[in-house]
């Protein structure tokens, strides 16, 4: 087989990348591991920026979205036992939408499908070969086992956290930076409708709990919990009795639903330098990981492939490399103020082990000073709604 791009990985960033390029006539071929149920059966983000839906709109792919997809102009932060309302809209004049990753990849699975792009599911033993040579190539299995060769122009790894492409980079080209928190979230989604109409992050002295949404009729909630925190231990009482205890406040209560699905997820910070060898680019969690508080994963990765794709359009139309030579600059500088932001609301809203009383005044000092200064506010507001992509969606 032969491809201009080659992309590993169907998640938001090989996905929406495919489409990207399908738009601009650039062929591209996606390789992904699991099977399609799997893919589109991962509960996973649910927030998305307004530029994160404006790159779905540009690529004609939102009509589900603009049907099913909540549009939230507030956030609410609780504390104390009291909430405060951040007017994400007023401050910002912009929005975030409430629509599942589970649904933006069965959206845009369906629509590749359907046109007919090469999307091969349950491959195996995927390695690139020669991305430092001008005629990189990818050998994998397919779904029946039988030893596959794809000969493409470019890779584009966007294979996750734990896929193959960043580690098929030689040792000492990368630097890596990581920061492993002392604690993780057990996530559930349950069939209630939301107790609230806007998500709200709570601190509580017994730990972090967020209250998100999927639909009208779907909950989804989190707890902060012990990185290796074993799920068997939480029978669903136990899961509603930590939230009951943690959301607590006046004339507000928690309704309770069956739950669905629950897991627990750890929680780090990691950036990969440069996203780019050779003829290899990075994009997504495979170059870098963000703690889910920002609500910022799934927006990341959809910023670097706008990005990529942009530079990619460049090179094929008349064969200028600047674009892409500049890739891994520019994506790498809103990785870090993410990455900074997505700390800064961990480290704000958690219960930190190490702690001493001293700490814990000053992380309520600043929840305090967020919710009542117009500044800090906004400065919170301007970060979570998403800053501009660096780039317009070619
Ligand atoms: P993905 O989604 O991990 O997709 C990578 C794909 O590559 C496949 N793969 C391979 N394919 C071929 N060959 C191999 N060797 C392969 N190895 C792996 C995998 O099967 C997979 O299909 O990465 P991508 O595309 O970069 O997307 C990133 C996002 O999925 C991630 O950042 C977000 O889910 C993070 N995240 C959130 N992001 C947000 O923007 N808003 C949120 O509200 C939000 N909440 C969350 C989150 C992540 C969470 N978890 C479980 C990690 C909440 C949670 C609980
Ligand atoms: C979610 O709905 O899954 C969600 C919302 C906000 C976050 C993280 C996850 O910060």
């Amino acid at each position: 087989m032969r491809t201009q791009v080659a992309i590993v990985g169907a998640g938001p960033a090989g996905l929406v990348l495919s489409h990207l390029l399908d738009r601009l006539g650039i062929e591209c071929v996606v390789l992904e591991a699991r099977d399609r149920e799997y893919v589109q059966g991962r509960v996973r983000a649910g927030v998305l920026e307004q530029g994160t839906v404006d790159v779905l709109r540009h690529l004609g792919l939102a009509d589900r979205l603009e049907r099913d997809g909540i549009p939230h102009h507030g956030l609410e932060l609780r504390f104390d036992g009291v909430g405060h309302r951040i007017p994400l809209t007023d401050l910002t004049g912009r929005s975030i939408w409430i629509y599942g990753q589970q649904q933006v990849v069965e959206d845009l699975v369906a629509a590749r499908l359907e046109t007919g792009g090469p999307l091969l599911f349950d491959v195996s033993d995927v390695r690139v070969h020669d991305v430092d040579t001008g005629a990189p190539r990818v050998e994998f299995r397919d779904a029946d086992g039988e030893p596959r060769v794809l000969y493409a122009d470019l890779v584009a790894g966007c294979d996750g956290f734990h896929g193959v492409c960043r580690e098929s980079i030689p040792d000492g080209v990368l630097r890596t930076y990581l920061r492993d928190y002392p604690f993780g979230w057990l996530g559930i989604l349950a069939e209630v409708p939301p107790s609230t109409e806007e998500l709200i992050y709570c601190r509580h002295r017994r730990g972090f709990a967020l209250h998100s949404l999927r639909s009208p009729a779907l909950s989804r909630l989190y707890l902060q919990v012990d990185p290796d925190e074993d799920i068997g231990d939480w029978p669903d009482e136990r899961i509603w009795g930590e939230l009951h205890a943690r959301f607590a406040t006046e004339g507000w209560s928690l309704a309770e639903g069956p739950i669905v699905d629950k897991g627990v997820t750890p929680m780090r910070s990691f950036v990969t330098e440069p996203m780019r060898y050779g003829r290899l680019f990075l994009a997504g969690d495979a170059a870098h990981i963000v703690p889910p508080t920002g609500a910022k994963g799934l927006n990341l990765a959809v910023a670097d492939v706008v990005v990529l794709a942009d530079a990619l359009a460049a090179w094929y139309r008349d064969g200028n490399a600047g674009k892409l030579d500049a890739y891994s600059e520019l994506c790498l500088r809103r990785v870090w103020r993410v990455q900074q932001f997505s700390w800064w609301m961990t480290s704000m809203l958690h219960v930190m082990p190490d702690h001493d009383e001293f700490g814990e005044r000053v992380q309520r000092a600043e929840l305090a000073y967020v919710a009542g200064s117009l500044a800090a506010s906004t400065v919170l507001a301007e970060n979570y709604v998403g800053l501009p992509l660096p780039v317009e969606p070619p």
